[in-house]
């Protein structure tokens, strides 16, 4: 077993940390451990924690969801000491892997909610990140608001010092500090939104403001909330892939995870309590991520889920499938270049073209063995997030819709569960409640238009969209996804 005490006999070609755990502090707290920031994030500042005068930012997980299977990922790092092994993947299939020992500590807040505020509220604490999925932030999509309507929030609200949310636990202990007349931390999101520091923002002051006025208005004025854009393929790690993990690095690792070896993040340089030395490690800090970020978004996850319910729906089941089909490619291509590329500010050295290739040779790596539902799940939320700019800006400049109203009709079939052979897969919506899926199998065609996945652009006048919508809806259920591709 992955442990503390087996770190010195780690087998040939598996890299240990390069640095004293035990000497390692606790200066970041992570809600949201999953593979993503485990290969993300754990793995920039496990290569920081080896520079001298680094030691200080090891990282606290924190897991919020209890259950059978929030106890047992918390019993896996725990009986590991917090270690997991990193694979990295090229897509020629060379790989490199490493034992990331940056997170020190696991909590599960349901079991010990104080222990995780004590935590916050250590002065020791310098940054509290997140990866708590785009869907995460509880923002009113038509209002740009925090939404204080839900049960989990009105539970916090009226509960403030035992939360179970992320906003209660956040609050709760920049309040501790404040009291205490301990400097706050940086509020750091590393979830895929457009300016995501600003939604976080918007999200944990108006969570406050909820609760307290002068409190919010404190964390308003003391509280820094950096914009960054994170970015690399992280596939879900199942039974098999963790046995093919340890048969070719020879560990035995409960919770290895797997990756591309490219890797970005770029980062606003606000940090109000000190950050570690990140552009040491490649971190990119500029003045204003906005420009990478709508990159990212609009071409990467943009194209991701547009390939994703394609794919579904042709029987493809991994990302590298999809673009190895010539009229997916093609059509991916034509998404980005006349659709995506023409509406990005992108940032100065930043090369559309270079970028979009790229993105295909990364799809195509087949280590990576990313699954199209992983890509698709919770679309309803990543819909709204990574279309919503490319979309109004489009009906706004009345600009051809074929290719988006068939990427959104796509995506509405592919939620059908069933493939063009006949085959079923069952599609991960944690947003949308048995009513508003079954809207997907109305007779009418336009009725599942009234999903908030659609919210983003309901103001705007959307009747030649929700016709191109219908239209392409009925040419994919009469001849099929190929035949219906927009030339
Ligand atoms: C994917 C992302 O699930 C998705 O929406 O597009 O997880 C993607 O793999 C990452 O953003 C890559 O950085």
């Amino acid at each position: 077993m992955l442990k503390e005490t087996t770190l010195n006999h780690l087998p040939a070609g598996v890299q240990a940390p390069q640095y004293r755990r035990a000497e390692v502090g606790r200066g970041i707290v992570h809600f949201g451990v999953g593979n993503f920031f485990r290969a993300h994030e754990a793995w920039y500042v496990d290569r920081c924690l080896a520079l001298p005068g680094q030691s200080a930012w090891g990282i606290v997980g924190v897991g919020l969801n209890g259950g059978r299977r929030g106890e047992a990922k918390a019993h896996e790092f725990q009986q590991q000491d917090g270690l997991y092994s990193l694979t990295e993947v090229a897509a020629d299939g060379a790989r490199r892997v490493s034992v990331i020992g940056a997170p020190r500590e696991y909590l599960l807040a349901p079991a010990d909610p104080e222990a995780v505020l004590r935590r916050l509220a250590d002065p020791g604490t310098r940054i509290v990140s997140m990866t708590i999925t785009e869907g995460g932030y509880n923002i009113n999509e038509k209002t740009g608001e925090f939404r204080l309507d839900t049960p989990a929030i009105q539970a916090d609200l009226a509960n403030p010092r035992r939360p179970a949310t992320v906003f209660g636990y956040v609050v709760e202990g920049l309040r501790r500090r404040r009291e205490a007349g301990v400097a706050p931390f940086t509020v750091l999101s590393c979830d895929n939104l457009r300016s995501n520091g600003h939604i976080a923002h918007t999200a944990f002051v108006g969570y406050a403001r909820a609760l307290d006025a002068d409190l919010a208005a404190w964390i308003n004025a003391n509280v820094t909330f950096p914009c960054s854009m994170v970015d690399r393929i992280t596939p879900g790690v199942d039974t098999a892939t963790r046995n093919a993990l340890n048969e070719a690095s020879g560990l035995e690792d409960d919770l290895p995870v797997l990756a591309e070896d490219f890797s970005q993040w770029v980062l606003e340089d606000r940090f109000c309590n000190g950050r570690p030395a990140l552009e040491k490690v490649g971190v990119e800090f500029v003045d204003d991520v906005a420009g990478y970020e709508q990159v990212k978004v609009r071409m990467l996850n943009a194209g991701h889920i547009l390939l994703g319910a394609l794919g579904l729906l042709l029987g493809y089941r991994y990302a590298h499938e999809t673009v190895e089909d010539a009229d997916l490619e093609r059509f991916a291509n034509a998404y980005w270049t006349l659709d995506a590329m023409p509406l990005i500010d992108a940032p100065a050295g930043v090369d559309l073209d270079v970028y979009r290739r790229r993105l295909l040779s990364r799809f195509s790596n087949r280590a990576v063995a990313d699954t199209l539902l992983r890509i698709c799940s919770d679309g309803a939320s990543k819909v709204q997030v990574f279309w919503t700019d490319t979309v109004r800006r489009a009906l706004a400049r009345g600009h051809d819709l074929e290719r988006i109203a068939f990427g959104i009709a796509a995506y509405l079939e592919m939620l059908r569960g069933r493939d063009e052979r006949g085959e079923t897969y069952s599609p991960v919506e944690p947003t949308l409640d048995a009513d508003q899926l079954a809207l997907v199998n109305a007779t009418d065609l336009a009725a599942a238009l009234a999903l908030p996945a659609f919210d983003g652009w309901r103001d705007m006048d959307t009747t030649a969209l929700d016709q191109a919508v219908v239209r392409a809806r009925r040419a994919i259920r009469e001849h099929g996804v190929r035949a219906g591709l927009p030339r």
